[in-house]
């Protein structure tokens, strides 16, 4: 110890220039320099105070470490400013941070049980313990991921017999879940359509913003929620459409928008179409939540095989997040149906060259369970019935919600929003007062723009809920 304090002291005094509470700028560093031999000087460009404390709390033992220390003390990353909460994600970080015994979290999208706890699928578990026994090994996949994945995925989406698969005007290329794929997706609108708008519904998920603006594609937004009617402004919508200059990208997502939960009618797909057509715009469906919206995979792609059905040529990002409960997996895929077999074999050639540079191939994990599931006409049927279930259970919690507020609510406001609403979330209209209120309050945890995720509420927690919005919509501004 003694012998410490010695070479502390002794460093200390070798470094005059640095001794607390003392100003140290250019020239003093410079001759600190030629004391020590130490690159300290390079890190002082201008005038520096350096605090006892940060001397007092760290043990110079050599020269070395006192060169870290004042190294730290003028990062060359100052100049990088605090990111703010991811909106929907940070949710999920803040609710961790809440040791109430109320808290609960309707923040991400994420399905839970009746328990309120995360659910892996039966389904999943058996194709997993089926891959284990085969013994797969873990080689780097193709760039495009694993060929019976993307055969899988596209015939889920479109349809087995769908003439586009048998023309083989399809390129499919596994992507990093749902996220990932709209972000080659983007990466390929930025390459070959440059200054190439893309309309986004407002609102839709914050991340579509954030994707575009990163790959460096310009974006507009259409109307779409209607905060008077709570439901669609079809009429902006199409105006906003029809406005656009021709051939612009639409981002539509397939079904059960996210945060609204309102969704075009079949009518008023085919009108979208039309529009689409006469204007030559290209549509780019998100497609996070095939399966969750109806329960049925095939009724929630209807929307994407309308288009295709028509000719039109499209973009699809899938994930697999939710309706195999395979979030961390991280699997989807990014799928562009086109004119010819040719161009197809093009297009997944430059998807192929824009992820190489990216993450070079994608995780095989993921990929496997969807094929095997898939693949398996036992396994796939078992997945449509804990889909059903997973369905199921949020349509009761969204009846229960309702009949609470409609019970608790003496006013004569209509509730009846929450039932109309299909999917995960319901787009309960609080503003950001009044959601600020649900969390500091209530310890309910949700999204600011007013979304609250069905799939992490329960049974037994609706008529708490009730009265948590109920406060919040009739005492807060
Ligand atoms: N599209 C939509 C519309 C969407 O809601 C999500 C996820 C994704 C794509 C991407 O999911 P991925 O896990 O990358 O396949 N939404 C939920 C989670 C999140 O924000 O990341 C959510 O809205 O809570």
């Amino acid at each position: 110890m003694a012998a410490m304090m010695a070479s502390t002291a002794a460093t200390t005094a070798a470094l005059g220039c640095v001794a607390s509470g003392q100003e140290v700028g250019r020239q003093v560093c410079t001759t600190q320099k030629m004391y020590n031999g130490l690159r300290v000087a390079t890190a002082f460009p201008g005038q520096k105070k350096i605090e006892e404390s940060a001397f007092a709390s760290i043990k110079i033992r050599s020269k070395a470490i006192v060169t870290m220390a004042v190294a730290t003390d003028v990062s060359r990353f100052e100049g990088v400013s605090m990111a703010p909460a991811d909106p929907i994600l940070g949710v999920s970080e803040a609710f961790k941070r809440d040791n109430s015994d109320m808290k609960l979290n309707l923040g991400v999208g994420a399905y839970r049980t009746e328990e309120l706890q995360p659910y892996v699928l039966e389904v999943v578990k058996k194709a997993e313990k089926k891959m284990l026994e085969a013994g797969e090994n873990k080689e780097y996949l193709p760039i495009e991921g694993l060929a019976a994945f993307n055969k899988a995925t596209a015939e889920l989406l479109l349809g087995a017999d769908n003439p586009v698969i048998k023309q083989q005007r399809v390129a499919t290329v596994q992507g990093l879940s749902g996220t990932g794929s709209l972000r080659l997706g983007a990466a390929f609108i930025q390459r070959y359509f440059p200054g190439v708008k893309v309309l986004i519904s407002s609102p839709t998920w914050g991340n579509h913003k954030n994707i575009l603006n990163d790959a460096g594609v310009p974006w507009s937004e259409y109307r779409y929620f209607d905060p008077k009617t709570v439901g669609l402004d079809f009429e902006g919508m199409i105006a906003d459409i029809k406005d656009a200059p021709n051939g612009s990208i639409i981002l539509l997502h397939g079904c059960a928008h996210n945060p609204t939960g309102i969704d075009p009618t079949p009518e008023q797909w085919e009108k979208i179409a039309d529009v689409c057509q006469e204007k030559d715009h290209m549509p780019f469906f998100d497609v996070a939540y095939q399966g969750f919206a109806s329960g049925s995979l095939d009724d929630d792609a209807s929307s994407v095989r309308r288009f295709v059905a028509r000719g039109i040529e499209l973009f699809v990002a899938q994930s697999y997040s939710k309706n195999l409960g395979l979030y961390a997996e991280r699997i989807g895929a990014i799928n562009v149906v086109v004119s010819s077999p040719e161009v197809a074999t093009k297009v997944k050639s430059q998807l192929k060259r824009l992820a190489r540079p990216m993450y070079s191939n994608p995780p095989v994990h993921g990929a496997r369970i969807v094929a095997n599931v898939v693949g398996d006409p036992t396994m796939f049927d078992e997945w449509r019935a804990e889909m059903q279930a997973m369905a199921g259970r949020i349509k009761t919690v969204r009846q229960r919600l309702y009949d609470e507020l409609s019970t608790k609510d003496k006013s004569s406001k209509d509730w009846s929003f929450v039932l109309k609403q299909i999917g995960m979330f319901s787009f309960t209209g609080l503003n950001k007062a009044q959601s600020d209120n649900m969390t500091d309050k209530w310890h309910v945890y949700m999204t600011k723009d007013g979304r609250i995720s069905l799939a992490g509420l329960n049974l037994a927690k609706c008529a708490f809920l009730a009265d948590a919005i109920i406060d919040s919509f009739y005492n807060v501004q």
